[in-house]
């Protein structure tokens, strides 16, 4: 239902007046929404994530947290409790609808390597009282690792498993999730969200978690159910994310870190962007993404903060064929944990991205950057959609400049230096003229125009005159 749905909102979405040829299925496209309300996150599906074509989003943890204004509150988990700075059940549940009807599914952080990370007792935010290995009615003390490995039972040592899966990261009680018990109670939690329509789940910190315990976890839920693993590739550690594809996918992090230094030095012919993929899953397995809310903090070259780099970045891996991609959608933060801006009553402001037309110059602090309203990226998601299931040729790298072609479906081009920049990419795409749809597409208005920039292919050629800091699609659906 829900594909039918979104490939009619993308063909909705095309006006190509010549030429147009029938987009393939709906493109499997994420958007994680980062501490974003569920009241905004149900307005956002109607106004945008359906009608440009997004298949799912990936919300923030919904479950009851400790009361603390950083957004990392959201991974001490207090109480299975949907009640949260995010919004409550009902909240979570209309959310669930209203997303489902405008064809977009809604992937849920779970959060069950641990509970929280705090050495006195508390309140959680909905009011449930905790201790750090005592969560009334879920957990006592025996449910939890104590490792005996490191002085404080913290993770020192990424080179060793047991310490990984056993001991705490951050300090954050760490769950037995060996013991049947913690496996029902898990199971109970996320089946309560299944109950409300979520389509599946990102499993936060799955390399602390052994494969086994996982493949338990989730082998309880219906059939069908989308699992992606969060399990950070890091070089020398024995836990790797290949343990966690047997029973789902897995966020492969090795793509964003090929693709950033490439944007940077202007070479995208590394074997990590074209072809071989060393240290990649394989491709039905892996979901891939520009950055995080993690990397965004972190390791990631290429944010929000870079304005048109982003774009360029965000452009590639949707033009891609390797993996599923999670577009992703915050605020702009100059203090790494504060959280996002809130009302008077304490829960987080469910803002509209409605207006966003493009990365800002400048964000203040708290600002949404409404990666998901971007013109750019919506003429991505429909070059994804013509792009279908065709291989990536291999790219043309020249100077600052490179491209590729989704064979005879469209080509993408992108220029990553300060000047402009005429690029030829090979094709078999009919000769003619074509519609950009990085820059707008076709125009709806005209039926023979383009709104932004207009490219040919000629004898085989497409050529492309890129500015600074630019990128370009075409596609056979946007030919004039
Ligand atoms: C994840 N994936 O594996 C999340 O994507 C990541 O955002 C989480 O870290 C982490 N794992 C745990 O779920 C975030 C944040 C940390 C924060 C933790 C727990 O990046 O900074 O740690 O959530 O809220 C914070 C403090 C840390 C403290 C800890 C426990 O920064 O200093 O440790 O809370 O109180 C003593
Ligand atoms: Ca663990």
């Amino acid at each position: 239902m829900s594909a039918v749905l979104a490939t009619a909102a993308v063909l909705a979405a095309c006006t190509a007046p010549v030429g147009q040829e029938p987009a393939a299925a709906a493109p499997d496209v994420g958007i994680q929404l980062f501490q974003l309300p569920w009241t905004a996150i149900a307005e956002e599906c109607e106004t945008t994530l359906g009608p440009n074509g997004f298949a799912w989003v990936l919300t923030s943890p919904p479950q009851e947290h400790i009361d603390r204004e950083e957004w990392w509150a959201s991974y001490q988990p207090v109480s299975y409790d949907l009640e949260s700075r995010l919004g409550s059940r009902e909240e979570f549940a209309e959310m669930v609808e209203r997303c489902d009807a405008a064809g977009v599914e809604i992937i849920a952080d779970a959060v069950v390597n641990h509970m929280t990370g705090q050495d006195t007792p508390g309140v959680g935010f909905a009011g449930t009282p905790y201790e750090h290995y005592e969560y009334p009615g879920l957990y006592t003390d025996a449910d939890f690792h104590h490792c005996g490995l490191t002085s404080f039972d913290d993770i020192e040592d990424y080179t060793s498993r047991e310490q990984v899966q056993t001991c705490e990261l951050v300090n954050l009680a760490d769950l037995d999730t060996a013991s049947t018990t913690v496996r029902e109670t898990i199971g109970a939690y996320l089946d309560d969200l299944l109950s409300l329509g979520v389509a599946g789940f990102r499993i936060d910190a799955a390399k602390h978690m052994p494969a086994d315990d996982v493949a338990a976890i989730v082998g309880a839920l219906p059939e069908g159910t989308r699992i992606i693993s969060e399990v950070i590739r890091g070089g020398g550690e024995p836990v790797v994310p290949e343990e966690y594809t047997a029973f789902g996918e897995v966020f492969e992090f090795t793509y964003a870190r090929d693709l950033a230094p490439a944007l940077s030095n202007g070479v995208f012919s590394d074997p990590g962007l074209e072809g071989e993929r060393p240290l990649h899953v394989s491709p039905d397995r892996a979901v891939v993404f520009v950055d995080n809310h993690d990397t965004e903090r972190g390791e990631a070259d290429v944010t929000y903060r870079d304005g048109p780099l982003y774009v360029i970045a965000n452009a590639l891996m949707l033009a891609d064929d390797y993996g599923t991609p999670v577009v992703y959608s915050g605020y702009a933060f100059t203090d790494r944990d504060a959280g996002a801006p809130t009302t008077a009553d304490g829960v987080v402001e469910a803002t509209t991205c409605a207006e966003a037309d493009g990365p800002a110059g400048e964000y203040e602090d708290g600002e949404r950057t409404c990666v998901q309203s971007w013109p750019a990226i919506t003429g991505m998601l429909e070059f994804r959609a013509y792009a279908g299931d065709a291989p990536r040729m291999p790219g043309v790298d020249d100077g600052d400049a490179y491209g590729f072609e989704r064979e005879g479906r469209g080509v993408v081009a992108v220029n990553v230096g300060d000047e402009t920049h005429v690029i030829e990419i090979p094709t078999s795409l009919e000769d003619g003229s074509y519609c950009d749809v990085v820059s707008g597409g076709a125009d709806p208005a005209s039926g023979d125009r383009c709104a932004g920039a207009e490219y040919t292919v000629a004898d085989g050629v497409a050529t492309f005159e890129l500015g600074p800091a630019a990128a370009a699609a075409i596609h056979v659906g946007a030919r004039l």
